[in-house]
C-alpha cells in the first residue's frame, strides 16, 4: 500500500520535472552516509528483526535498495581509498592503503581528482563528518596534531572537514576541524607513538582495573583514554579527547550544521559514521535498546544519526533534490578486540544476513554490504540485483553533474547514473574484485565467485601483534582455489571449482588482466 503511494508520488514527480530540459535536471545535493564494519544483514530492510532501523528502512522504501552492493575491500583505508579515488586501493605501490594507524600519511595524492574534488568543481561546497582514516600529512615530516595538520581531506578535494584521525579504538581520540586539532590547550601538547610508550598514562595491559567498560584483546591494550584502552599511546590534549558516548551525537550535529549552512548552493556532504566499529559505547537513550546487545544498540543509534539528516533535509525542503546513499565501508564483524558481550548477546541476529564470512575476508560477509540510494526526484523505489560497488560512485557523481574524468585517474570506477535512474536493467558492471586483508583478491563476475590460492602468501592480522592465526585474518589463507556459483549457492559453501575448469581458468584469466591492464572492463 505505502509501496502503491509511493509510486505514485514518484510518477507525479517525473510528470511535475517532464518539461526540464536535461535527462537529469538540477545538480541534486549529495549526500553519502557511509557506516563502520555495518553488515548486509544489520538493517530491518535486509532482514533484521532484532535490531530496528525505521529511519534507514524509510530511505530503502523511498528509494532504491541494492541486493549486490559491495565494498570494494573489506577493511576501512583501502575501502575509502577506493570509494574517494576510483581506484582499488591494492593497485597502489607508493602509498601505504592498508589499515592505518593515527599517525600515518596521507594515501591520496594531494591534488588528485577525486571524488569531493570533481564534485568541488561541479560547483558543489563538499564536506566530510567523522571517520577519516587515510592518514594525514605528508610522510616526510611526522604529524603535528599541535600545529597545522596537512596534507588531510582539504588537500584532497574537501572545503571543509570535521573528521577523527583514524579509528575510535586507535590514538589519538580527537577532534580535527579543517587544519586544526579542536578544543586542544597549547599549554598540553598530543604526543602519539605506535612504536614505544611515550605516555605515563595508564595501559589496560598494567592496569586492567582502570578499564570501566569491558577489558581488551593485546593489541587494543595501550593507552587507556575514557575507561577504554586503545591501539597506540597517547599523551597530552586531554582537553581535546572526545568522549565515546558523545560521538554520535557530534557526527549529528555536525552534519546538521553542513547542510543548513549549505542550503542555499549544491552541496556533497560525506557523514562517516562510526558504528558499530569497536570500541562499542551507546549513547544514554540507546543502551538495551536492541534485542541483540551493544552491537544491536549501536546500531539503532546509526539509525537515530541517520534519521537526523533525513530530518533536516525534509525540514529544510531538501529531500527531493538530495541523492541520499546509505552503505558500508566493508562487512560485519563480532568480536574485533574488545569483549563486549556482542558475540554472547547475538540473539540469533545474522550480521552478514548468513553470507559467509566477515570483515577481513574476501567472502560475501566481508564485502557485500547494505547500499541505499533515495532521490525522490529521480529515482523509483524499487530493489535491484544489479550490481554496484562503491569504486563506482565517483564515475556516476561525475555522470550525474556532467563531469569528464579519465581512466587513467580513476580507473575502476564505472558511471552507473543509468543504473541509479533505471534507465537500464542490465548489469552494466560485469564483475568486480574483491580485496581482503594481505591483498587477497576474489573476482565476482556476474554469479559465479572465484578466489585464487593464495597458501603461500603471508598473510597478516594488520595491527601491531595481531595473531595471523586468528580466523578473522586466517580465513583469508586459502588453501585450494575456490569457485562459487552464487546464483544457487550465496552462502558459499559448496567448492565447484573441480566441476568447471573452464569456468574456473577463465575467471583466473580475468582476475590477471584487471590486474595488469588497470580499468576494469565494462
Ligand atoms: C585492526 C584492529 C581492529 C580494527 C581494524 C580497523 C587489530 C587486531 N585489529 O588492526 O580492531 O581497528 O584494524 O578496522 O589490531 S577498519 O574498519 O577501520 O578497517
Ligand atoms: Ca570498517
Amino acid at each position: 500500500m505505502i509501496e502503491t503511494r509511493l509510486v505514485i508520488a514518484w510518477l507525479f514527480t517525473c510528470f511535475l520535472s517532464a518539461n526540464l530540459p536535461a535527462a537529469v535536471p538540477t545538480k541534486p545535493n549529495i549526500v553519502i552516509i557511509i557506516a563502520d564494519d555495518l553488515g548486509y544483514g544489520d538493517l530491518g530492510c535486509y532482514g533484521a528483526t532484532k535490531i530496528k532501523t525505521p529511519n534507514m528502512d524509510r530511505l530503502a522504501t523511498e528509494g532504491l535498495r541494492f541486493t549486490q552492493g559491495y565494498a570494494p575491500s573489506s577493511t576501512c583505508t583501502p575501502s575509502r581509498f577506493s570509494l574517494l579515488t576510483g581506484e582499488y586501493a591494492w593497485r597502489q605501490k607508493e602509498r601505504k592503503t592498508s589499515i592505518l594507524d593515527g599517525d600515518a600519511p596521507l594515501c591520496i595524492e594531494p591534488g588528485r581528482r577525486t571524488l569531493p574534488a570533481i564534485l568541488h568543481q561541479a560547483g558543489y561546497f563538499t564536506g566530510i563528518v567523522g571517520k577519516w582514516h587515510l592518514g594525514l600529512g605528508d610522510g616526510i615530516t611526522p604529524v603535528d596534531f599541535n600545529g597545522e595538520i596537512k596534507p588531510g581531506p582539504l588537500e584532497v578535494g574537501f572545503d571543509y572537514c570535521h573528521i577523527i584521525p583514524a579509528t575510535v579504538d586507535r590514538v589519538p581520540g580527537v577532534w580535527i576541524e579543517n587544519h586544526r586539532v579542536v578544543g586542544l590547550d597549547p599549554a598540553d601538547p598530543i604526543k602519539v607513538s605506535y612504536v614505544t610508550n611515550i605516555s605515563d598514562e595508564p595501559t589496560g595491559l598494567e592496569r586492567p582495573d582502570l578499564l570501566t567498560r569491558y577489558r581488551a584483546d593485546k593489541q587494543h591494550s595501550d593507552t587507556i583514554v575514557n575507561g577504554i584502552s586503545r591501539i597506540g599511546y597517547l599523551t597530552g590534549g586531554k582537553s581535546a579527547r572526545f568522549k565515546d558516548e558523545d560521538l554520535a551525537k557530534t557526527v549529528a550535529a555536525k552534519s546538521v550544521e553542513f547542510i543548513e549552512r549549505n542550503q542555499n548552493q549544491p552541496f556533497f556532504l560525506e557523514a562517516a559514521l562510526f558504528e558499530p566499529h569497536v570500541p562499542r559505547v551507546a549513547g544514554t537513550n540507546f543502551v538495551g535498546t536492541s534485542e541483540c546487545g551493544l552491537r544491536g544498540d549501536v546500531i539503532q543509534q546509526i539509525d537515530w544519526e541517520v534519521g537526523e539528516i533525513m530530518k533536516t533535509l525534509d525540514r529544510l525542503h531538501l529531500a527531493t533534490n538530495t541523492l541520499v546513499i546509505l552503505s558500508s565501508d566493508n562487512g560485519a564483524i563480532l568480536f574485533d578486540g574488545y569483549y563486549d558481550h556482542s558475540v554472547e548477546d547475538l540473539n540469533g541476529h545474522q550480521p552478514t544476513g548468513g553470507l559467509r564470512g566477515w570483515k577481513y575476508q574476501v567472502f560475501e560477509g566481508g564485502c557485500r554490504v547494505p547500499l541505499i540510494a533515495r532521490w525522490p526526484q529521480q529515482i523509483q523505489p524499487r530493489v535491484s540485483g544489479q550490481m554496484f560497488s562503491l569504486v563506482d560512485l565517483l564515475a556516476t557523481f561525475a555522470g550525474l553533474t556532467g563531469q569528464k574524468i579519465s581512466q587513467a585517474s580513476a580507473p575502476d570506477s564505472l558511471d552507473l547514473s543509468a543504473v541509479l535512474l533505471g534507465t537500464t536493467t542490465n548489469q552494466l558492471r560485469e564483475n568486480t574484485v574483491l580485496h581482503g586483508i594481505s591483498d587477497t583478491l576474489a573476482l565476482r563476475e556476474g554469479d559465479w565467485k572465484f578466489i585464487p590460492a593464495n597458501g603461500k602468501a603471508k598473510i597478516s592480522g594488520q595491527g601491531k601483534g595481531a595473531n595471523p592465526n586468528d580466523d578473522r585474518f586466517a580465513a583469508n589463507r586459502i588453501a585450494q582455489p575456490l569457485l562459487f556459483n552464487l546464483a544457487n549457492d550465496p552462502d558459499e559453501k559448496t567448492n565447484v571449482f573441480a566441476a568447471n575448469p573452464d569456468r574456473a581458468a577463465a575467471l583466473q584469466k580475468k582476475l590477471g588482466e584487471i590486474k595488469n591492464n588497470g580499468p576494469i572492463s565494462k
